[in-house]
């Protein structure tokens, strides 16, 4: 119950930070027993969608879109996937792509989060589309951003250019930082899965942590610094692989 009036969310132009306060539950299609937050969306001027899901148990979800990719993630809970033929269980931090106009249910087990991203998959001539992913994201092998031991980042899906979205965990020690004002072609959503600190959108700094989205459109410039005693980590999603043109 906010008495104040007051909250760190904030919509710009280019960039966005939304915060759990003021996050606004509905239902979408293809989702029951299950409230959806858009946090990202065409309508904010971005080209992917990005929500979270909360089912309750026996809530599923299907792909009621033509052509169009999803990645989910779980946060918490039990969720069974139904794909191909086959029935996975995802807990926390399993994750699944799944390529565009593939059927697919996931079911909840028990009350559970997901946070999902889906993006209108654009073929590249001469090459397949990429298949079914299914990642457990402790078990991604980290790299070092740049030589920096402190900033730890996992791709979550292959490196091949069939994918024109990436999705990254990424894990700073505390005081770690990027090392640029990145100022780049590719968008992002993002969500804060632990930790905090502070993030540079275009010409403002925002004190950000866990829970907290931030879109960035294309040429935003971004910078993190990552502050507190324990490592932050951020999922991020962006466009890659293709041309605009
Ligand atoms: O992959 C990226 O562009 C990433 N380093 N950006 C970010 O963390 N804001
Ligand atoms: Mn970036």
């Amino acid at each position: 119950m906010s008495l104040t009036g007051f909250t760190r969310t904030h919509v710009a132009p280019d960039h966005a930070l939304l915060t759990p306060d003021t996050f606004i539950r509905a239902p979408l299609p293809g989702w029951t027993n299950t409230l959806c937050i858009v946090h990202i969306s065409p309508e904010l001027g971005a080209r992917f969608k990005m929500y979270t899901v909360e089912m309750q148990p026996g809530g599923s979800g299907e792909m009621t879109l033509l052509d169009v990719q999803r990645f989910a993630y779980v946060l918490s809970g039990r969720v069974g996937l139904e794909v191909a033929g086959a029935q996975h269980t995802l807990e926390a931090h399993h994750y699944a792509y799944l390529p565009a106009n593939t059927p697919h249910r996931f079911t909840a087990h028990t009350e559970s989060r997901m946070v999902v991203f889906e993006k209108p998959y654009q073929a590249l001539a001469g090459a397949e589309p990429p298949g079914l992913v299914l990642g457990f994201e402790p078990e991604v092998a980290a790299n070092p951003l740049m030589g920096d031991e402190a900033l730890q980042v996992r791709l979550l899906l292959p490196d091949h250019p069939s994918f024109d979205l990436a999705v990254n965990t990424m894990t700073f020690e505390p005081g770690a930082h990027l090392p640029m004002v990145e100022t780049h072609v590719m968008e992002h959503g993002l969500l804060f899965l632990q930790g905090g600190g502070v993030y540079r959108l275009g010409e403002r700094w925002y004190p950000v942590q866990t829970g907290d989205i931030i879109w960035m459109a294309s040429y935003c410039p971004q910078w993190f610094g990552a502050l507190g005693k324990g490592p932050s980590k951020y999922l991020i999603y962006k466009d890659v692989n293709r041309h605009s043109l």
